[in-house]
């Protein structure tokens, strides 16, 4: 079954950032993490580089983006953040949430002995301190805005390979740190049972935003299937990505307390397909509350567009509880 996207979802007529917008080396430009720091809108993105039309890719940096409305973006000259070594191969898909004045990045890396997340902080775009590495194999994180019980708190998916049947089916969980560095007291917040619109893996989208109700959340839902054929730019592409939607309690953010019964976004423009390299991904990155109440969520397209929604706050939190 091929969802759409929930009615309380306002789109865009076109994706917000391409690499048609990007001065440099660029190919899909997607998975962003988005906040507002210093005044302005940041955005810092995904950029698998390469050829488009020869669908060939390079590598993977990490662009910078600002923007006066988070609508229109002027991306910087050059790319903000890259790692690569011996050991590391990449990092890419970054999430951004600022606490207490500070930029804290998220991101996921591929190494040569397992696949790690990442936790970055920066004052301005141009240095970062890398604060943490996870042991393999974790990814998807994201920071709260706040401490919360005295504990910097983050969502997380590890991948756990021998304990689910032999095949892919993770889970969401969260951990909790004194000081961004050592983590722990894990707990499970979200299985793929709980969602009725994935069968193979539930992971954090953005990072959650607070409301009177509860933390107001995303999360990606995969569905897996074998009997789907060509569907991008590789042979074959199985799966299906959707964005949920999800309220944690605001003092125990390891507790559910409503979710959407359907997707929240799913691809339904063409904006969001044409010449997808994995079509049917929507990879949300980015929420931010205006005080109008309206939320801008960021997300991936088919892992080759940027792309912005929006929804009011309120209409996003009955959504949960219906
Ligand atoms: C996931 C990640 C995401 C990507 C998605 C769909 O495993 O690699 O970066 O958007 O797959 O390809």
């Amino acid at each position: 079954m091929i969802y759409r996207s929930s009615p309380v979802i306002k789109k865009l007529d076109k994706p917000v950032l391409t690499y048609r917008d990007v001065p440099y080396k660029a190919a899909l430009i997607f998975n962003a993490g988005v906040a507002k720091f210093g005044g302005r809108y940041v955005m810092v993105f995904r950029n698998d580089y390469g050829s488009m039309e020869e669908h060939k890719l390079e590598g993977t940096s990490i662009g910078l983006a600002f923007s006066d409305d988070g609508i229109k973006w002027d991306v910087q000259p050059k790319p903000c953040f890259e790692m690569h070594d011996d050991e590391i191969c990449r990092a890419y898909d970054p999430r951004l949430t600022v606490i207490d004045g500070r930029c804290y990045m998220c991101f996921a890396v591929d190494t040569r002995h397992g696949l790690r997340g990442g936790i970055a902080v920066t004052d301005d775009f141009e240095k970062f301190d890398v604060l943490s590495l996870s042991a393999p194999d974790n990814r998807n994180m994201v920071l709260f805005p706040e401490k919360i019980g005295g504990y910097y708190c983050r969502l997380e998916r590890p991948m756990p390979v021998y304990s689910r049947g032999g095949r892919d089916r993770f889970d969401t969980w969260m951990s909790f740190s004194p000081d961004m560095r050592f983590w722990g007291d894990s707990k499970l917040v979200l299985k793929v049972e709980d969602v009725s619109f994935a069968n193979d893996k539930v992971g954090p989208g953005a990072p959650p935003i607070k409301t009177e109700k509860g933390w107001l959340t995303t999360f990606h839902a995969v569905v897996r299937d074998d009997s789907f054929g060509k569907n991008g730019w590789e042979a074959t592409w199985k799966k299906q990505y959707y964005a949920g939607l999800m309220l944690l309690d605001l003092e125990d953010p390891s507790k559910v307390i409503g979710i959407s019964k359907e997707p929240l976004i799913a691809t339904d423009q063409a904006y969001e397909r044409e010449n997808g390299f994995r079509c049917d991904v929507i990879f949300p990155g980015g929420m931010l509350l205006e005080p109008s109440g309206e939320v801008k969520i960021y997300y991936g397209a088919s892992d080759t567009y940027e792309c912005m929604a929006s929804a009011d706050v309120n209409d996003l939190i009955a959504l949960c509880l219906k």
